[in-house]
């Protein structure tokens, strides 16, 4: 059998000191005899320096031929004043539509190990286990026309559009319904439907794929009142399926519940879940360069990858246990540590998680 083909795409900024983590734990399964192997390539800022865009032919062309893709994170304040079109966020949008990865899983987990890093009551998040599936690659992400323009009265005016066909929602509807029967079968799907069409679109469609999943309790919610509730009582989701804008955004809000965005790992999937594995943060330029980025949410982005690219939930689940052990023995980055805590670095965090993982 061939080895599993790994593009890594560490990015910018702190991209490059997260991914290095995640290396070590990939060196480790190679080493136990894991049929893996992995190559380097530019995305985001780090392409547009090396080869003058953001998602250039040769990464499209590793992308392409690879089993899986991991990612650090892109952009930053040195691309600031470029383009839209050559900015480093056009590196992840174009992979992401490239390989058609339409279904963003980001599961958010409250580890019982951090509940003082949250600011949330123990009550409130105590086994919070929530399933955020954002659609990827439609939405006023991708929507045409986008631009500038002046108006009639003679003012500059900026307009996106908002757009989602019918195909596009079908298929993240059942992806997000059959996530849901493997887990607590409730799925809430968060739309705006009071205001906008698309909404409207995605709730009909979302009702009607749930025809085929009678034993899943599909239930709607407005984005603005998702947001209320997901910091009221987030334990009543369940999984939670949505739009690109609005996942982004849940997503992030989210990530507090489980005490730190650097703690919540992604996978972005295609219909044959070849995907694209990357933490959800970004590329925390006030920190690069100085080895305080917590490596984690990258290091569960690996289990990630194992699990649904590589049908090998077995390691997941070994770097998901090896995440808590480490919290447990307590091992805090910045981003994790009470007041009065040992604070440890972006190396030494990733050299005790493989001290772990190697028990
Ligand atoms: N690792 C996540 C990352 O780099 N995010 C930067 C970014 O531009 N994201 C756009 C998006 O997720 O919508």
């Amino acid at each position: 059998m061939s080895n599993k083909n790994i593009l890594i795409l560490p990015g910018d900024y702190i991209g490059t000191e997260i991914m290095a983590e995640a290396v070590k734990v990939l060196e480790v399964l190679k080493a136990e005899g894991e049929a893996i192997e992995w190559s380097f390539g530019h995305l985001g800022g780090a392409a547009y320096d090396a080869e003058g865009h953001p998602y250039p032919p040769s990464t499209q062309q590793a992308a392409r031929a690879a089993d899986a893709i991991l990612m650090g994170a892109v952009g930053g304040p040195k691309y600031d004043s470029l383009p839209r079109a050559v900015r480093p966020e056009q590196g992840i949008l174009g992979i992401r539509k490239d390989l058609g990865l339409f279904a963003n899983l980001r599961p958010a987990l409250a580890y019982e190990e951090l509940a003082a890093a949250s600011s949330f009551k123990p009550e409130v998040i105590a086994g919070l286990d929530i399933l955020i599936l954002r659609e990827l690659t439609g939405d006023i992400y991708f929507g045409q026309p986008r631009g500038r323009r002046t108006n009639a009265d003679g003012a500059e005016e900026g307009y996106d559009t908002m757009h989602y066909s019918v195909p596009e929602i079908e298929r993240i509807g059942h992806v997000a319904f059959q996530a849901a029967r493997k887990r607590g079968k409730r799925l809430c799907s968060v739309d705006k439907e009071n205001v906008l069409e698309t909404s409207r679109l995605w709730r009909e469609v979302m009702i009607r794929v749930g025809q085929d999943y009678p034993d899943v309790a599909l239930s709607h919610m407005y984005v603005d009142n998702a947001a209320m509730q997901l910091v009221k009582n987030p334990k009543q989701f369940d999984v939670i399926v949505t739009g690109n804008i609005f996942g982004d955004i849940l997503s992030d809000e989210a990530s507090m519940l489980a005490g730190s965005i650097g703690m919540l790992p992604s996978a972005s999937l295609d219909v044959n879940n070849k995907g694209l594995y990357e933490p959800i943060h970004g590329s925390a330029p006030d920190i690069a360069g100085h080895n305080k980025a917590n490596p984690l949410a990258t290091i569960l982005s690996v289990g990630m990858m194992f699990k649904y690219s590589f049908d090998r939930a077995d390691i997941a689940e070994r770097i998901d246990a090896t995440v808590k052990k480490v919290l447990r023995a307590g091992h805090r980055t910045g981003d994790i540590a009470q007041p009065g805590e040992k604070v440890i670095g972006t190396k030494e965090m990733g050299d005790a998680f493989v001290a772990e993982f190697r028990k």
